[in-house]
């Protein structure tokens, strides 16, 4: 009898935990963007996709020459998972805010599709009361914007301009091409208007909740996976303070960049194996699929990084992706500013035996996993 009970609550419990695993936020997402998320899901335990932040678009010494890429240049393939950034398309800018024409990302986005690729999307949008940029915290920009505020109906006609370029997005037979979107990155952070130090927790779920169901009731988007993105966080329970809910999210990640000095302190591996391993447990729990939302080493100055220091830190514990942020270069004010190695680059040595560590994605092997089928 009590080994009957344990079995039907044994049955139950794993019914429940497949139905949530199979789950979508967007319940109308369209079939390409559902099998991603499934497949995602089905190959966590094995893979992880390698992502590069604006990889076709630009590298160190190289703007728009058509098919190049720094992780090409240096591993003879492209990456799995490529990031794009929409700051500025609320505005009506031609560009991004980091000189990307909008309409040549999506050209780049369609073509790291068409590879069998992953395209993930941030968006630092404006403040929405200052007209600053993103960086700007004057208290009151979230409750600006929420059913009632003073730029609720400037906030509604920002996410239609992202509903309408969401929905230029197609594949090569009309489809809809999946994103995986990650908007309000680092809330845990005090560094952007919708940041906790701006907010309060209820404030942040609503905006999220708004966002969500305005984005797909209201203006039919159904080509988003949704990605919830924290900065620091100390255990479970503040890395969910303001976490909308299970219906409003699909992933959920944190971004850790390198700031000390590798060789000197093994603090960046302690941490971030710390936070994937709360990560997937809450991914576990709640039925959604675990990542690793941006990180990198500015100019990657300790050669061997990649496996010395990245991989020791995300290989205790599953993990869907990695994106790396981008190599723009020479920046005005002298600093160079890459996340990634390019030809030439002392760590590259390294980075061909992390590209060859069973585990990392890169263009071939996504390819192969059919992500969209
Ligand atoms: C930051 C830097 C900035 C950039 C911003 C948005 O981390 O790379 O130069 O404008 O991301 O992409």
């Amino acid at each position: 009898m009590k080994n009957l009970r344990l079995c039907i609550c044994v049955i139950v419990l794993s019914c429940i935990g497949l139905a949530s695993s199979a789950q979508i936020a967007d319940t109308a997402a369209t079939s390409e963007t559902r099998n991603l998320l499934k497949n995602l899901k089905a190959h966590l335990p094995t893979g992880i996709l390698f992502g590069h932040q604006d990889d076709l678009a630009y590298g160190v010494g190289w703007k728009y020459q058509p098919g190049r890429s720094d992780i090409r240049d240096v591993t003879g393939e492209y990456p799995g998972l490529y990031g794009w950034e929409w700051a500025g398309l609320e505005t009506d800018k031609v560009v991004n805010i980091d000189s990307v024409p909008f309409n040549k990302m999506r050209a780049f986005i369609q073509e790291g599709y068409r590879r069998g690729g992953v395209i993930t999307v941030s968006w630092h949008l404006d403040h929405p009361v200052t007209g600053k940029n993103a960086w700007d915290t004057t208290p009151g920009g979230v409750a600006a914007v929420l059913p009632g505020g003073a730029a609720h109906q400037l906030y509604m006609s920002w996410l239609d301009k992202v509903a309408a370029y969401a929905l230029s997005l197609k594949g090569p037979k009309g489809e809809l091409i999946p994103v995986l979107f990650r908007p309000f990155h680092e809330l845990t952070g005090n560094w952007f208007w919708w940041t906790k130090n701006t907010c309060t927790p209820d404030e942040f779920k609503t905006l999220w909740r708004f966002t969500f169901n305005y984005l797909v009731h209201t203006k039919k988007v159904h080509n988003f996976i949704y990605v919830y993105n924290t900065a620091n966080f100390g255990d479970g329970n503040s890395f969910l303070e303001r976490y909308p809910g299970d219906a409003y999210v699909d992933v959920v990640s944190f971004d850790n960049y390198q700031y000390n000095d590798p060789t000197q302190s093994n603090s960046f591996i302690t941490e971030v194996s710390e936070k994937l391993a709360i990560i997937d447990s809450v991914a576990t729990a709640h039925g959604k699929l675990p990542a690793f939302g941006e990180t990198g080493y500015e100019k990657i100055p300790y050669p061997q990084w990649w496996t010395n220091t990245l991989l020791k830190a995300m290989d205790k514990s599953p993990v869907s992706y990695v994106l790396l942020w981008r190599n723009h270069g020479m920046q005005s004010n002298g600093n160079m500013h890459y996340y990634a190695p390019h030809k030439g680059h002392a760590s590259v040595p390294d980075f061909l035996e992390f590209y060859r560590y069973g585990k990392m994605l890169f263009e071939k092997k996504t390819r192969k996993l059919n992500l969209y089928q």
